[in-house]
């Protein structure tokens, strides 16, 4: 990438102002954020902060304090990567939004973060379909300070061009894993169940939806079983999967997966509601644990 982030023709939209080359660096325009941005992101600041009590991770909850995020203003890119570069070497970089899949994994490979560079209307408070300034900002940033997840993050990115490289059905089997972990993942902590998942992270309702409700399925991390999960971009989850540390995230995605998706290829994909016979399901209230399906 070069040093200097690529100036880029823009196109007036709905959505402002928007760089026409969807694929492109841009540099975060900070000063055109509108007094409505602005609001939007103290309101979704502030409600998130009391939400994730006691629901967050603790490593989501104490590294967010070491990047001084505050209602008072959208945070400025580069004062997060002051912090975030020393830390763990990972950068933000500003992006218009979805990147074609490739792009997105070089990105991470590089340990390079693309943050969409706007933020939701007011209208869009409750649910957006598509990443948003709150959604990467707020959600994905905090976890690439902690070591082993930077670490994870980056082997996706690599493991992504590989997939990639492989084709249709590879990429599907390893999106998923992204989907249910970095997106949607549980870990289960010495306090009880946690959220690490940005896109649980950045949502009022599933951030209590997820644990709180006796509806979806919360299932014991395994990558195969995961690989072959389906899943909706449009609902609450039907399942999630809990992780018991950040370190059986970066060992599971040590081997290379190439005979795995071969695997996979013989074998039929679970809707995203099921529960199988081997899963181990955590059940919350009392007698709060795991059971084995099979067991029964
Ligand atoms: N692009 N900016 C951005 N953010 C994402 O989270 C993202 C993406 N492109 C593709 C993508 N996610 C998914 O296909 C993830 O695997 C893979
Ligand atoms: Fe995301």
């Amino acid at each position: 990438m070069s040093a200097q982030p690529r100036r880029v023709e823009h196109l007036q939209t709905d959505k402002g102002n928007v760089p026409v080359y969807t694929t492109a660096v841009v540099e975060q325009p900070w000063s055109s954020y509108s007094r409505e941005d602005h609001t939007i992101w103290a309101a979704l600041f502030e409600r998130q902060q009391k939400v994730l009590v006691g629901r967050a991770c603790r490593e989501f909850i104490d590294n967010q304090k070491q990047f001084h995020m505050s209602p008072q203003s959208i945070p400025k890119f580069d004062d997060l990567n002051r912090v975030l570069k020393k830390a763990t070497g990972w950068e933000l970089i500003g992006v218009e939004g979805l990147l074609p899949e490739l792009t997105f994994f070089e990105h991470l490979a590089n340990r390079r973060f693309p943050v969409t560079w706007w933020i939701r209307k007011p209208e869009q408070i409750d649910y957006i379909s598509e990443p948003d300034l709150f959604h990467d900002l707020f959600g994905h940033v905090p976890l690439l300070l902690n070591p082993v997840f930077a670490d994870y993050m980056q082997a996706y990115g690599r493991g992504g061009v590989k997939a990639h490289a492989i084709g249709a059905d590879a990429l599907v089997n390893l999106t998923r894993l992204y989907w249910y972990t970095v997106e949607f993942g549980l870990i289960k902590q010495d306090d009880g169940l946690r959220i690490y998942g940005s896109g649980i992270v950045s949502s009022k309702g599933e951030s209590i939806h997820c644990l709180e409700s006796p509806a979806p399925n919360r299932i014991g991390f395994d990558l195969q079983r995961i690989m072959r999960t389906r899943y909706r971009i449009d609902t609450y989850q039907k399942t999630y999967f809990v992780i018991d540390s950040f370190e059986q995230l970066m060992n599971a995605t040590q081997p290379d997966f190439t005979a795995i998706y071969a695997e996979l290829t013989q074998q039929e994909s679970i809707p995203a509601g099921n529960v199988l016979q081997n899963d181990f399901v955590y059940n919350r209230g009392s007698g709060e644990g795991w059971t084995n399906v099979g067991d029964v």
